[in-house]
Formats: C-alpha cells, sequence, structure tokens
C-alpha cells in the first residue's frame, strides 16, 4: 500500500515540545514575522538565531513518543512517504528513515551568502563564518514564510500516486502543506485526519480519528 503522511507539530506535542497555535500565534513570546521570516532575519538576526538556539535545544531534550515509533513501524509493511512540517528531528530519533522536511530542519545550517549547507551547532551565532565561503552570513537550514518549502516536487509526486494521504497533528492553516489533502483526494486517494480536534481542512477528509497523536497513531497503524 502506498501511503503519504503529512505531520504537523501536533505529533512532537506530547513529547513536550509546544505547537504554534498552543501559544496563541506568538511562538515563544515573539511574533511571527519576527521571527520566522526573512524580513525579521535581516532586521534582528542575533534575535532569530536565539529563537532557533532555544528550540533547537529543547528538540534535543525532546523524546520521540509512541506516535514517531508508530510511524517507523508502518513503513516496514507499507510504502510510506514521510512529509513533516516539523523542524525537530524526532521522526529520525523515532525509526524513520527518509523523513521530507519540507519546511527545513533545526539540525541544518545555511549560508545566505553561498547557499552552502553543514550540520547546525547547538548554538549558532550571526558572525559564526561559513566553512565554504567564509562570510558571516549563516543562518538556520529553515524555510521561512514567503520562502519556497523544500522538496515539492518529490511531495506533489508521493501524493499524487498515494492510496493513502493522512494528516497527523496540524491545523492545516499553513500552505502550500494544507492543500496536499485535497491534491491526494482528487488523486484518487483515501484522505484520514488524525488530530486532537478539527483543522481548518478537515472538509478535505474522507477520515477523521479524533484524540491524542499517542493513542490514535499506534491505533490506526496496526
Ligand atoms: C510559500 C518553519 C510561496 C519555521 C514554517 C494567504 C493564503 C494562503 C497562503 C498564504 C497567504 N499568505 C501567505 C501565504 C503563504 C504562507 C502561508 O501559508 N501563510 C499562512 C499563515 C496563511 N506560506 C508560506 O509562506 C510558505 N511558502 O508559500 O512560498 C513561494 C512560491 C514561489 C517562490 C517562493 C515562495 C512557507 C511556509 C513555511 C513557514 N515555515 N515552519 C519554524 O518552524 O520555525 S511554518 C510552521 O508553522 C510549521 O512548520 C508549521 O507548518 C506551521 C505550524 O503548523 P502546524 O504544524 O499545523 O502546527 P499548529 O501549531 O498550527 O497546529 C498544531 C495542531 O496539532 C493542531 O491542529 C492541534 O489540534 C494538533 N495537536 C496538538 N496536540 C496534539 C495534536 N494532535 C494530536 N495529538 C496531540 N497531542
Amino acid at each position: 500500500m502506498r501511503i503519504a503522511i503529512l505531520t504537523g507539530a501536533g505529533i512532537s506535542a506530547e513529547s513536550g515540545i509546544r505547537t504554534f497555535r498552543a501559544s496563541d500565534g506568538l511562538w515563544e513570546e515573539h511574533r511571527i514575522e519576527d521571527v520566522a521570516t526573512p524580513e525579521g532575519f535581516q532586521r534582528d538576526p542575533v534575535l532569530v538565531h536565539r529563537f532557533y538556539n532555544m528550540r533547537r535545544a529543547d528538540a534535543a531534550r525532546a523524546q520521540p513518543n509512541a506516535a514517531h515509533q508508530a510511524l517507523a513501524r508502518l513503513a516496514r509493511h507499507h510504502q510510506v512517504t514521510l512529509i513533516t512540517q516539523n523542524v525537530d528531528d524526532l521522526h529520525e530519533r523515532g525509526g524513520s528513515h527518509d523523513v521530507i522536511h519540507m519546511h527545513g530542519s533545526l539540525l541544518g545550517a545555511l549560508c545566505a551568502s553561498c547557499g552552502h549547507r553543514w550540520p547546525a551547532p547547538l548554538t549558532m551565532r550571526w558572525l559564526d563564518a561559513c566553512p565554504h565561503c567564509g562570510d558571516a552570513t549563516t543562518r538556520p537550514d529553515i524555510v521561512w514564510f514567503g520562502e519556497m518549502p523544500y522538496h515539492m516536487e518529490t511531495i506533489w509526486h508521493a501524493v499524487e500516486t498515494a492510496e493513502i494521504f493522512a494528516a497527523i497533528g496540524t491545523s492545516g492553516q499553513v500552505y502550500p502543506a494544507a492543500g496536499l489533502a485535497q491534491h491526494a483526494r482528487r488523486s484518487g486517494a483515501r484522505t484520514v485526519e488524525l488530530n486532537l480536534a478539527g483543522s481548518a481542512v478537515s472538509r478535505d477528509f474522507d477520515e477523521h480519528r479524533i484524540g491524542a497523536a499517542t493513542q490514535t497513531v499506534p491505533a490506526w497503524v496496526t
């Protein structure tokens, strides 16, 4: 069975990583446009690095939960494409491989000058020099609002060829991720939403499994 899965912040919530929506649109007391946009980074790179250093440390302390582990088990028996909006590495540490991080990853660093990528240190500093070109223009390898998400060709293909599309722990408010369920359904997939509540795109799903991901995902996988 070809299964495409999209996860959001809700799958990591029970690992102790706060979701975006849980903080009333403020992210760790910062306005999103101040810390998750290229303009915000241009305006105050020190603030943005501090914001991502804190989230990188939180993610390093967190442990994968039963939902992450259940998806790793599912991939042993089916052709699973795991697409995540999350920038933590809990899917990988929960046993999943070839995870598609469409919004980037806290583990990556990117040079804004030459485009070089390397593993991010736990603490990044604005004036750290790029190991490739030497410019002091390093940024987290994160897709900010207004930037093109990564691996979209691979994602569209997986969604168009899937027999089942499942969205887990996402509020369906950020595009193009939020449009994937409708695209999957139009391509013939059966769509399943696993969430604590409804989402902005619940209408795009044939089936809803309401509850905490550590309960609903293992039950869905078995
Ligand atoms: C782009 C990295 C174009 C940063 C992120 C108007 C209309 C439509 C679109 C737009 C528009 N204006 C602007 C846009 C585009 C914009 C967008 O969609 N804006 C929204 C706000 C309207 N999108 C973009 O800018 C994207 N790029 O469009 O590029 C383009 C084209 C050509 C060339 C160049 C560019 C880029 C978006 C990526 C932004 N980066 N992340 C970081 O993480 O620091 S988005 C970020 O927020 C996350 O990655 C994630 O995607 C999103 C948070 O969403 P969720 O994961 O869903 O989390 P949330 O907290 O919202 O919800 C949690 C859910 O879990 C809830 O449903 C809750 O019920 C559930 N839950 C909680 N606990 C549990 C649970 N479920 C189960 N169990 C539990 N225990």
